[in-house]
């Protein structure tokens, strides 16, 4: 289950999936130590989520499927769905601002959440521990 409180234990290629996304250097130096912490709450095909991190606290409600729209920290504006694919949430957004798309995981493994993204041929992870 994906139900629980998680905050961020580290990332993998994130700088550099950050830059892929047109971040500057100083913001990305700042959203690698942006403390992120997520409450997940799954009831049936909807979710609800909490997110907190250095740069803001927000709320976000999304069903399975359904497409909803989602703004980064920067401002950048997604719109996309998540779907459940056996234990393996897989969502897919796209950029508002010029369309490219940003695939994106959750899977539970162990006592970690890894949330994976890929953007223009550039991957990145941040593994979550319960919090
Ligand atoms: C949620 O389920 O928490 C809300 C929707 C998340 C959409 C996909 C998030 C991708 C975030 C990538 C980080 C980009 C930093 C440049």
């Amino acid at each position: 289950t994906f139900n629980g409180s998680w905050k961020v234990d580290r990332n993998e290629n994130y700088d550099k999936f950050m830059e892929q996304m047109g971040i500057n250097l100083v913001k990305r130096k700042l959203a690698t130590h942006d403390n992120l912490k997520i409450i997940i709450e799954q009831t049936g095909d909807k979710f609800h989520i909490k997110e907190s991190s250095t740069f803001r606290t927000l709320e976000i409600d999304f069903t399975l499927g359904v497409n909803f729209e989602y703004s980064l920290a920067d401002g950048t504006e997604l719109a996309g769905t998540w779907n459940l694919e056996g234990d393996v949430l897989k969502g897919k957004f796209n950029r508002k601002d010029n369309g490219k798309e940003l695939i994106a995981s959750r899977i539970v493994s162990g006592d970690e959440l890894i949330q994976s993204y890929s953007y223009d041929g550039v991957d990145a992870k941040r593994i979550f521990k319960r919090a």
